[in-house]
C-alpha cells in the first residue's frame, strides 16, 4: 500500500473502492479520522463519510465545522474524485497553508450523497443523474431539487421522468432526508458548506429560487471573486462566480439553499467543476489531479478571505 492506501487519482473509482478507502483511513488515522454513516439509500446502501479532526482548531469561534458534499448527481464523477483528493491532502500534505486549513476546522466530508445513482452510472447508465427510487413508470428524483426550502418554486419538474424531477414532496428521497438529519446535528456549528458538481466552471452561491441578492450576497460575491482568481493562477482555468439563479438558471430545492436558509451559514458555495463542455460529464481521468489541485488552491483563498462569523 502507498501512502494513500493504494487508492490514487489517475482513474475514477467505484463506490466500493471509495468506501474501502474511507475505512482504510479510519484504521490508518484513528486519532484524526472517524468514518460515519449518514444514513441509507433507497436500495439500502450506506451513505458513508469521514469526520476529520486534528485536535487543535484555531478558528476559535462557535462556527468551527465545515461540511463538504460530493456526488449528489450520479454522473458528475469528477465530484467524488475531487472530494477524496481533498481528504487525502488534508491527511498527508506537508504544505503549511494546507495544514493550517485542515487543522483549523472539523471537517464532515461525504464523497457521494447519491450512492445508488453512482453505482448505476458504473453498471448501467453512465449519464444517470438522479436517485433510483421508483416513481410510477420512471425512476429517481433529482436529489438537488428535493430539499425542503422553496421546494418546487422554479427550475424543477413534477414529471417523474424528468431529470429535474423534484420528488413527490420535499425530502421524499431517503438520501436527502437522512443527510438533512445529519446536517441538523452540526448545523449551528457550520462555518462553511461546500458542494461539488460538474460541469461548467462556475462558483455558485445562494439562492437558486430567486435572482434577488439575499443574505450576505455582497460578501459571497467578493469571496467568490478572490476564490476563482486563486483557482485560475495555477493552470489558467477560468471560472465565473455569482448566485445560482443569475449565473446558470433558476433552480429550487437544492441542498446549499436549504443549509443557507436554515442555519445562515456564512460561507456556502457550489462548485461546477471542469470542463465547459468539451468532455462535459465524461471528463478524462487525466484531468482529475489538475482539477483537484486548482480547487484546493481556491479553497485556501476562500478560507483566507472568509473572516465572517
Ligand atoms: N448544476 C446544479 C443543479 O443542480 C445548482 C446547479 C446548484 C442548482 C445549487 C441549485 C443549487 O442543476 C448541476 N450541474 O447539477
Ligand atoms: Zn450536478
Amino acid at each position: 500500500l502507498t501512502r494513500e492506501g493504494g487508492f490514487g487519482w489517475k482513474r475514477y473509482h467505484t463506490l466500493d473502492e471509495i468506501y474501502a478507502w474511507l475505512e482504510y483511513l479510519g484504521k490508518q488515522y484513528p486519532g484524526q479520522v472517524r468514518v460515519v454513516d449518514g444514513g441509507r439509500t433507497y436500495q439500502g446502501r450506506p451513505i458513508k463519510g469521514v469526520v476529520l479532526n486534528f485536535g487543535r482548531q484555531t478558528n476559535g469561534t462557535e462556527r468551527s465545522t465545515v461540511f463538504i458534499e460530493g456526488g449528489i448527481h450520479a454522473r458528475e464523477w469528477i465530484s467524488p474524485a475531487t472530494v477524496t483528493y481533498i481528504v487525502n491532502q488534508f491527511l498527508t500534505s506537508e504544505q503549511p497553508e494546507v495544514r493550517r486549513l485542515a487543522e483549523s476546522y472539523e471537517w464532515h466530508i461525504f464523497p457521494s450523497f447519491n450512492p445508488d445513482g453512482y453505482v448505476n452510472t458504473h453498471n448501467r447508465n453512465r449519464l444517470w443523474r438522479k436517485t433510483l427510487s421508483v416513481n410510477g413508470f420512471c425512476r429517481g428524483a433529482d436529489a438537488n431539487r428535493n430539499w425542503g426550502y422553496k421546494w418546487m418554486s422554479g427550475g424543477a419538474s413534477n414529471n417523474p421522468c424528468s431529470d429535474t424531477f423534484a420528488g413527490r414532496k420535499a425530502f421524499s428521497e431517503i438520501e436527502t432526508r437522512s443527510m438533512a438529519e445529519y446536517i441538523d446535528t452540526v448545523g449551528k456549528k457550520l462555518y462553511a458548506y461546500i458542494s461539488f458538481h460538474s460541469y461548467s466552471q462556475l462558483l455558485l452561491f445562494p439562492y437558486g429560487h430567486t435572482k434577488a441578492h439575499l443574505d450576505n450576497y455582497d460578501e459571497s460575491l467578493s469571496i467568490g471573486k478572490k476564490t476563482i482568481a486563486a483557482l485560475a493562477r495555477r493552470y489558467g482555468t477560468k471560472y465565473v462566480t455569482g448566485n445560482v439563479a443569475e449565473t446558470i438558471y433558476v433552480a429550487s430545492g437544492g441542498s446549499m439553499d436549504w443549509v443557507k436558509a436554515k442555519y445562515r451559514v456564512p460561507i456556502v458555495f457550489t462548485y461546477e467543476l471542469r470542463d465547459t463542455g468539451d468532455y462535459g460529464f465524461l471528463l478524462p481521468a487525466n484531468q482529475i489531479i489538475p482539477n483537484a489541485e486548482e480547487v484546493l488552491d481556491s479553497l485556501l483563498a476562500m478560507f483566507k478571505e472568509a473572516r465572517v462569523t
